[in-house]
């Protein structure tokens, strides 16, 4: 890639992978329904439109799209981060000389876009008046990617302007390639902000602004330039007084962040105002707090589990068409009355077609909708959308939030002693694997920070970069562990989860304002119970206990995990966390 401006890179890149045509896409509605239209009626994926309208009565606004059956969750293993340096890259990502990469990617993108149409995004992320946003470019030869970006980020216009001539932006370059899993790559080069991604459709592999540069390339830039993009959800929690309090929650994929940041508090007169369900960039202000904002503008959720039940704010969300199209990526389909149908939503109907298009047996033990599927929807057609949403310079955080996934071991709630004591917790966290990315479900996997899978350098660096933050911080949030996931011996949940989960941020808000004292634990600090809100929810005290159980000889097996995670690192582990690992051993044991 020669050091060219805009109009000349894409010439580069029209040069190199022969499109018949070039579509500029501006983001505007009218535009947007010209490409939904060449979804439709033009572009095919296994000869299937790309797009199908839906029922406006029952989601209006919204389309169904199918991807190829392999091509549904992001291919770690096929997802590299090329820095120059192996070391740099660490043990946390697969690495491949930069030079070694482009030259293959180089040979699979020669001439693939023939007979097909290449997109050209223009977009930000970040918002237009911040200094801290970043402005990108993605071509693509896949009209749902050019329709999912218009509705994740802010295309068109302003980030054209913004680039104007020059070569100062994040290049994306993507194409489907034949969707064959054995020629499917991401691969990043931080240094140089570009990524170039083949043979994937799917969200995280192919909108380019998600988790490649919102969180890989922006992170090794964070690191770089003193800030930190981290995978978390951004809200604000409104008590009755009118006080607003904001969290930063970290989890892997799939553990219910989606339901947290729509979460409808069961306690009367208090609400919660979201800012972002996936991405957080993170900025210590000029007052010395930390300030949040959501580079992107929409919500790529998971359809399965997600009901009036479960999370109405999200229903709701879906059923409002005022900004944007809503895509249903690889749901099941009710043939009566063409809407959208998956696990969870509710009554199984009759004729149901499954996400691959053929009719659902339900004898077969297979789920209709794919676990991974999918909703893209406007974060404008939220209810709940914080009134801070558009502010350029984010919003003050109180609290972070680490969660996981497990059935055991692991505390539903617990605070850090300090900021230094909160990295080390969230450095340890291992979850059980989810259906987000193709790998075996249900094995407990290390994932600090929830970043394991997006850090886009050597995490023990990231772990000195956040520990670093404290000398910059005049006022520290809390950071807080949770687990909602614990399960008795029978297999049960022992806490109820979803809305309920709002008792804990009712916890941790009156931690923050110092009205409730706690009790000190060798994994933390955790609450005295009855300072937990817990009225009409009747647990018994034996699974009361069950949850903040320290369990001995679980936590030998945890420890030996993640001595063996550290040991990767080697020398590069900062010693502060070695020192508390240590302690946590000899205290526990
Ligand atoms: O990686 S995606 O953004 O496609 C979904 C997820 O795992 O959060
Ligand atoms: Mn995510």
């Amino acid at each position: 890639m020669t050091n060219v401006g805009y109009i000349d890179w894409i010439l580069e890149q029209v040069k190199l992978t022969k499109p018949s045509a070039v579509y500029w896409v501006d983001g505007s509605r009218e535009d947007l329904e010209r490409l939904i239209g060449i979804g439709m009626n033009t572009e095919k994926i296994d000869n299937n439109p790309v797009f199908v309208k839906l029922n406006d009565d029952v989601f209006p606004n919204s389309l169904l799209h199918r991807s190829h059956p392999s091509d549904v969750a992001r291919t770690e293993h096929l997802t590299y981060v090329c820095l120059p340096k192996k070391e740099d890259a660490g043990p946390n990502n697969n690495w491949m000389p930069p030079e070694e990469a482009k030259e293959m990617m180089s040979k699979l993108f020669n001439g693939c876009m023939q007979g097909r149409t290449m997109y050209v995004i223009p977009y930000l992320l970040g918002h237009p008046d911040s200094p801290h946003s970043k402005v990108c470019v993605q071509i693509t030869d896949s009209v749902y990617v050019a329709v999912s970006m218009c509705i994740m980020t802010r295309v068109g216009k302003e980030a054209r302007e913004r680039i104007g001539d020059s070569n100062n932006f994040v290049k994306g370059i993507h194409s489907l390639g034949e969707l064959d899993p054995q020629r499917r790559w991401i691969m990043h080069f931080p240094h140089e902000n570009l990524v170039m991604s083949f043979g994937s459709g799917y969200g995280g592999n192919a909108l380019l602004s998600k988790k490649c540069f919102s969180l890989r390339i922006a992170s090794y830039l964070g690191h770089a330039e003193g800030w930190l993009a981290e995978h978390m959800i951004i809200i604000g929690v409104e008590d009755p007084a009118g006080n607003m309090t904001y969290f930063l929650g970290a989890f892997p994929s799939a553990c219910g962040k989606t339901n947290l940041a729509l979460i409808t508090p069961p306690m009367a007169g208090y609400k919660v105002h979201v800012l972002g369900d996936d991405i957080a960039w993170i900025h210590v202000g000029d007052d010395g707090r930390l300030y949040a904002v959501n580079p992107e503008t929409g919500f790529f959720g998971v359809a399965p589990g997600t009901s009036y039940k479960t999370n109405p704010k999200m229903m709701d969300t879906l059923k409002n068409d005022r900004f944007q199209p809503t895509l249903f990526t690889n749901v099941a389909l009710d043939s009566d009355n063409n809407s959208p149908w998956w696990e969870g939503l509710g009554e199984r109907p009759k004729n149901l077609v499954d996400w691959q298009g053929n009719p659902y047996d339900s004898t077969s033990g297979k789920t209709a909708a794919h676990p991974n599927s999918r909703f893209t929807v406007s974060i404008y057609n939220c209810p709940t959308i914080s009134k801070e949403f558009d502010n350029p310079v984010g919003v003050p955080i109180s609290g972070i939030i680490f969660g996981i996934r497990r059935t055991n071991t692991i505390p539903l709630v617990r605070e850090s002693f300090d900021w230094d004591h909160g990295v080390f917790l969230s450095s340890i966290m291992g979850s059980e694997t989810t259906a987000a990315a193709s790998s075996q479900s249900g094995i407990v996997r290390r994932d600090p920070m929830a970043m394991v899978p997006f850090c886009g350098y050597n995490m023990a660096d990231y772990f000195r970069h956040w520990l670093e933050f404290k000398t910059r911080i005049k006022h520290m949030p809390k950071i807080f562990m949770v687990n909602w996931f614990m399960k008795d011996d029978k297999g049960n949940f022992l806490w109820p989860g979803f809305g309920e989960n709002f008792r804990i941020l009712k916890w941790m808000m009156d931690r923050i304002s110092n009205k409730v004292s706690a009790v000190e634990t060798p994994l933390g600090v955790m609450p005295d119970l009855n300072d937990l809100d817990l009225s009409g929810l009747n647990i018994k005290e034996e699974n009361l206990g069950r949850l903040f159980e320290i369990n001995k000889e679980e936590w030998k097996n945890e420890i030996d995990d993640i001595e063996k995670f550290y040991a990767q690192f080697g020398e590069r582990i900062p010693v502060e966390l070695k020192n508390y690992l240590k302690k946590l051993k000899d205290d526990v044991s």
